[in-house]
């Protein structure tokens, strides 16, 4: 089995709307790992972290306010390909391209409230994690059902 991780986080309008349980769901029955997994209220200092490589755009403080507004779920996912899978899930940024069937596509309908993040690279799955996890929260497991997920 590959050690492939991603981070997503169910953002406060995903978690407001009800949302957690079913976004949590479809990781689990497509087969993906839930290696950590946590309530967090994102404080300012954590989101500029975060979300650093849009300091300065227009609507970078809009994204701040929104981000920090309630609790998010933050998730760490583990699986063969992990990171191109939840990005394939969530579906593209905006919800009106975004394809039925992705989170976004289903449950969103507007760029700036569009329910969930999923790391678009190893390398900022790697970031990601560390911002928001200390190791001691990460749980290595083996599925029941990975003898058939992964020949
Ligand atoms: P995140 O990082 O939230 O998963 O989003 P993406 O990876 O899909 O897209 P992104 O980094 O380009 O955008 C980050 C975040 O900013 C909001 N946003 C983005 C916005 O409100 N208006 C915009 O025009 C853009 C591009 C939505 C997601």
């Amino acid at each position: 089995m590959s050690g492939e991780r991603t981070f997503a986080l169910v953002k406060p309008d995903g978690v407001k709307r009800g949302l957690v349980g079913e976004i949590i769901g479809r990781f689990e029955r497509k087969g993906l790992k839930i290696v950590a997994i946590k309530t967090i209220r994102i404080t300012r200092e954590l989101a500029e972290q975060y979300y650093s490589e849009h300091i300065g755009k227009p609507f970078f403080d809009g994204l701040m306010n929104y981000i920090t507004s309630g609790p998010s779920v933050a998730i760490i996912l583990e699986g063969k390909d992990v990171v191109p899978i939840v990005r394939k899930m969530m579906g593209v940024t905006n919800p009106v391209q975004a394809d039925l069937g992705t989170i976004r596509g289903d449950y969103a309908v507007f760029t700036g409230r569009n329910v969930i993040h999923g790391s678009d690279s190893p390398v900022s799955a790697e970031r990601e994690i560390a911002l928001f996890f200390r190791k001691d929260e990460l749980h290595d497991y083996v599925r029941a059902d990975e003898g058939l997920l992964y020949d």
